[in-house]
């Protein structure tokens, strides 16, 4: 018995010294040592042995049963760490070399100013409104009180679809559309594409966008819109920006206004961006007219309301000293790429 227990543990040394994989371990360990393994076995024996033998070969079996557990035991973690150091090797990363740099996507130019303005009205406590840009001649021009004679109406500025169907040359039949279904108080701003039958030259595009607001409550007044309109100027081009007020006419508002900020390069001092007038216009406004509100079964006699529209090209080529709009609908990289 003596011999068949040294037998195993020479036996298990001997795999073990040439032993490489984890697995061939396990398989050692369940051979020789588990539980149906063979020194189990041998031990089953021990009942045939003489009782001065017995805590002998028990004491032996258990030594052999210890050594060899913390032989394999041993080798595992050996194996283990040479295992673990082949991975490593194989898979040399070395961390001090430079990233690869990734294409990096930007914001145009014009959503970037889109952007800002939009959160300025935000702000104030307008929604902002969308609407198609294929739109009934009705909500383009009709219920803006625009008459059929009107020179804007000229298929010279318009795109006709069809005979009652244009693409729209302001975004207001969204306003309008809003204010048919919306009983006031209505604070919207309705930011959009618009098209113009223009030639294409450094100040004119078929395709512009148009940001136009509309507030309509009991007793708004000219102030109201004055006030709204300076404290929007004053977040996008600074504290110290003045505005004024001169008259001007459209057919949906009454009385009407072009809005001018003093020079946001010279001051007003006057310089080559104001064209030494120190002020540049920047929108348009009024009073919603009358007509237009009952348009919309609004009572005009109960409401009133003002409203604006603003050129985004323009402002965002006065915020960035760009000079061809043309450079906004190209899309060459290396203008994008700077904004
Ligand atoms: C300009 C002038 C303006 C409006 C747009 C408007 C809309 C409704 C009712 C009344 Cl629903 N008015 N829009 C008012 C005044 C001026 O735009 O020069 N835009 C670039």
């Amino acid at each position: 018995m003596k011999e068949k227990l040294e037998q195993i543990k020479a036996d298990v040394e001997g795999i073990l010294k040439d032993a490489v994989d984890l697995d061939t371990l396990e398989n050692i360990r369940i051979k020789y040592l588990g539980k149906k393994g063979e020194l189990t076995s041998v031990l089953k024996g021990m009942g045939k042995l003489s009782k001065e033998e017995r805590p002998k070969i028990g004491a032996l079996a258990n030594e052999i049963r210890s050594r060899l557990e913390a032989e394999l035991d041993e080798k595992k973690s050996a194996i283990s760490a040479k295992l673990e150091e082949a991975k490593l090797k194989a898979e040399v990363i070395d961390v001090t070399m430079p990233g690869r740099k990734q294409p990096e996507g930007k914001l145009h130019p014009l959503t970037k100013v889109l952007n800002e303005i939009k959160d300025i009205f935000i702000g104030m406590g307008f929604q902002i409104a969308d609407g198609p840009e294929v739109e009934y001649d009705y909500y383009n021009f009709e219920a803006l009180n625009i008459p059929k004679n009107h020179p804007s109406r000229d298929t010279q500025d318009t795109f006709y679809i069809e005979d009652n169907i244009v693409l729209r040359t302001q975004t207001s039949g969204m306003q309008v559309r809003v204010m048919e279904k919306t009983k006031p108080p209505i604070r919207i701003i309705a930011p959009g594409r618009v098209y113009r039958s223009d030639t294409v030259d450094a100040t004119h595009s078929p395709v512009f966008h148009q940001i136009e607001g509309l507030v309509v409550d009991k007793n708004v007044t000219m102030a109201d819109l004055k006030g709204t309109l300076e404290m929007f100027t004053k977040s996008l081009y600074g504290e110290d920006t003045r505005v004024r007020f001169r008259p001007h006419h459209f057919p949906f508002t009454e009385p009407s206004a072009e809005m001018d900020v003093s020079c946001f390069v010279c001051g007003g001092k006057g310089c080559s961006v104001c064209k030494g007038e120190g002020w540049i216009e920047v929108l348009g406004c009024g009073m919603v007219h009358p007509k237009v509100l009952a348009n919309c079964d609004i009572d005009p006699e109960e409401y009133s309301g003002f409203a604006f529209g603003i050129g985004l090209e323009r402002i965002a080529m006065g915020k960035y000293d760009i000079d061809d709009l043309r450079l906004f609908f190209e899309n060459d990289l290396r203008f994008l790429d700077q904004f």
